[in-house]
């Protein structure tokens, strides 16, 4: 079910419990201001997520919010994880899926990389 992204940040959240070691994931890299982990379920050959480590909803919520150093660390981590991934050269694809409309279902921010094959272009994604 996806969230509403207006709702206060719910400590209990799938990735809020990753951050706090309660629950295993493939990680791939972790900084102060990010942690980045393959995807339960993916979509793409390369799938992976990025979280802020600091407790934001939705990225409405982060960019509001956080401060100069949370945003510029987290922008920072998503590219050095992609570049990490080997994904640069091949191209890849970003997503921050927000609230109803953007069906997102943890109410934690996190941006989806996706590498590994090539994507169709944005229109028919957008279209749902
Ligand atoms: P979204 O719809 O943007 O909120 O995507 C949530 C993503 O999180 C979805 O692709 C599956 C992934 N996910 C959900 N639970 C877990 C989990 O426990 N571990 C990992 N690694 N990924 C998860």
């Amino acid at each position: 079910m996806p969230i509403d992204a207006t709702q206060p940040y719910d400590d209990s959240n799938i990735f809020a419990r990753i951050l706090r070691g309660e629950l295993p994931c493939r990680k791939v890299h972790e900084d102060e201001f990010a942690l980045a982990f393959h995807d339960i379920n993916p979509q793409a050959p390369v799938h992976l997520l990025v979280i802020p480590k600091g407790a934001y909803v939705s990225w409405d919520d982060f960019t509001a919010k956080a401060s100069d150093a949370e945003v510029a660390g987290f922008m920072r981590a998503v590219g050095q994880v992609a570049r990490e991934a080997g994904l640069v050269a091949p191209g890849y694809r970003l997503l921050a899926n927000t609230g109803g409309h953007g069906h997102q279902e943890v109410p934690h921010l996190h941006v989806h990389i996706f590498g590994g094959r090539q994507f169709r272009e944005m229109v028919p994604l957008v279209r749902g």
